[in-house]
């Protein structure tokens, strides 16, 4: 794990599943409109949660690119979920702003709810095929934006799955903090 700090927050960069990070309070899934259960991150997070997790989300489908929701953990080692619907690369447009409006709304969220710890997941670089650099930089971004706003939230994860996205991320957060 590596750690950088800004505006007295914590800023965490971790390789790993997003279902197994049991110091954090909220975690990110990357939803489908649907809030059901998927591939990648949302399958990982539905098979963590359980069966609970899509009787929650059901009242709350669809969501539309940008928006977010809030759940409970179900059988994760969460006390909650915040469910972001990431914009699809080329079909969802501008993606840039939809992208950067999911990191938004997660973190207003987790205020909302005095979360002290989020973790996200790199949202739309999967099957929603958003290229890696610019998602990785909008997420940074978004995120630092945001940072002298917060009063519960005191730890930000980013959480990446692949050695390369860990490359990505470690070289935009060292371009922004290090
Ligand atoms: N933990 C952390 N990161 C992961 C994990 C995991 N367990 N699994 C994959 N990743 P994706 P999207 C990485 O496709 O692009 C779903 O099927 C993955 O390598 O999960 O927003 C939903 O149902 C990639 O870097 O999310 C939606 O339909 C990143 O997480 C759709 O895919 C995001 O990949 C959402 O697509």
């Amino acid at each position: 794990m590596k750690t950088y700090t800004k505006n007295g927050i914590d800023i965490e960069l971790v390789q790993g599943d997003i279902a197994s990070q049991d110091d954090i309070e909220a975690v990110v899934n990357a939803a489908n409109a649907q809030l059901r259960t998927g591939g990648g991150v949302a399958g990982a997070i539905h098979r963590g949660a359980g069966p609970g997790l899509t009787e929650e989300t059901r009242q709350y489908a669809p969501i539309e690119p940008g928006e977010a929701v809030v759940t409970g953990g179900h059988n994760l080692p969460n006390a909650y979920v915040i469910h972001c619907l990431g914009p699809r690369w080329e079909i969802d447009t501008p993606e840039e702003e939809l992208l950067r409006r999911c990191y938004r709304r997660a973190l207003e969220l987790a205020e909302e709810n005095e979360i002290t710890s989020v973790a996200f997941p790199a949202l739309s670089t999967g099957a929603f095929g958003y290229p890696v650099e610019e998602a990785t930089e909008a997420a940074v971004d978004e995120v630092l934006a945001g940072l002298e706003g917060l009063e519960s939230v005191e730890r930000i994860r980013f959480v990446v799955f692949s050695d390369r996205d860990r490359e990505v991320y470690r070289e935009v957060l060292d371009g922004r903090l290090g």
